[in-house]
């Protein structure tokens, strides 16, 4: 059984369903601090869990008594600028929580970390596993320090955690959460209802990303590994494809020709951005346990622009 925080989230709403086909609905148990009428809630177990409560964690896992927990409840980098206190206070304090309620009934545990673990004295181009981590975000800081709990849980008490080090996330259902890569998944939806999109980050902007449908089989190909073959643990690099605003752009405008793209930079944001790789370099997680996404910016788009013209009702 597997439980799931953040379940209603932009991995979450996903990465639930997916199990749910795959492990059946009532070993997939989704959880989030306030409930919303949705298939998620709907389709399988459901619980209030706010990862910062120790009680929550602990009544869900002994009512349910999962073998798995995937953390996914955080505040990201964009809004953990915002409100620093409540990023560390959800992505540190939850993610001690979710390790101390693992350790004491024996759970694997998967917590997602990011790119932005990686900071401006990090090598920018083909970024190695093992490198230089000096963020300049509060996101990034509890990224770092919540890879390195997760590997003092598994050296100090044998708790099977697991991680990768997602680069931004492209998906068509639940819309992100306040990140500094948000600008390629509201291209999309702006490119369908107005033929425009004002970008928020200048050209030459190059983050790594990566296809939702990517990014859910590297948390269950991750979390189903032979763990003899794992050197690493927290996290792997992973990412799929690179690319900046206008290559973004450039894709949609084979599909829709009038579409324009222009731009209105938010410092802030451009600065995050700035701080982190260009590319990635994945070898590791392809050796040590098959890492192989299928979508490249092409595929994505393609796929992106016919399900969101389906779910707007908006043909292109
Ligand atoms: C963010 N989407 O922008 C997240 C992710 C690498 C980006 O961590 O904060």
């Amino acid at each position: 059984k597997i439980l799931i925080t953040g379940a209603l989230g932009q991995i979450g709403s996903e990465l639930t369903m997916n199990m749910r086909k795959i492990y059946g609905n009532d070993n997939v148990i989704a959880s989030s601090r306030r409930r919303q009428e949705n298939e998620v809630v709907e389709s399988g177990p459901f619980e209030i869990v706010d990862v910062t409560n120790p009680q929550h964690l602990v009544d869900a896992v002994k009512k349910h008594k999962p073998d798995t927990i995937i953390n996914l409840a955080a505040i990201l980098s964009a809004n953990g600028e915002n409100n620093p206190s409540a990023a560390w206070n959800i992505n540190m304090n939850g993610l001690y929580n979710i390790l101390e309620v693992a350790r004491e009934n024996q759970c694997a545990v998967c917590t997602p970390s990011s790119i932005a673990v990686f900071g401006p004295s990090t090598p920018k181009d083909n970024t190695p596993q093992d490198t230089l981590m000096r963020p300049t975000t509060m996101y990034g800081v509890t990224k770092v320090a919540g890879e390195l709990l997760c590997d003092y849980y598994f050296k100090k008490f044998n708790v099977d955690t697991r991680g990768v080090r997602f680069p931004g996330l492209i998906s068509n259902v639940a819309l992100p959460g306040g990140g500094t890569t948000d600008y390629a998944v509201h291209i999309y939806y702006e490119a369908l209802k107005n033929k425009k999109y004002t970008c928020f980050l200048q050209k030459g902007t190059y983050m790594d990303m990566m296809y939702m449908p990517d990014a859910l089989d590297a948390i269950i190909n991750l979390m189903e590994a032979d763990p003899t073959k794992l050197v690493h643990r927290n996290a792997f690099n992973v990412t799929a494809m690179s690319f900046d605003p206008e290559g973004i752009a450039a894709e949609i405008k084979k599909h829709i020709p009038e579409f324009t793209i222009d731009y209105n930079v938010n410092q802030d944001i451009q600065n995050i951005a700035d701080s982190w790789p260009n590319s990635l370099d994945d070898s590791e997680a392809r050796e040590q346990w098959g890492w192989n996404p299928k979508y490249d910016l092409t595929a994505m788009t393609k796929d992106m622009l016919d399900t969101l013209s389906k779910k707007l009702n908006i043909q292109y």
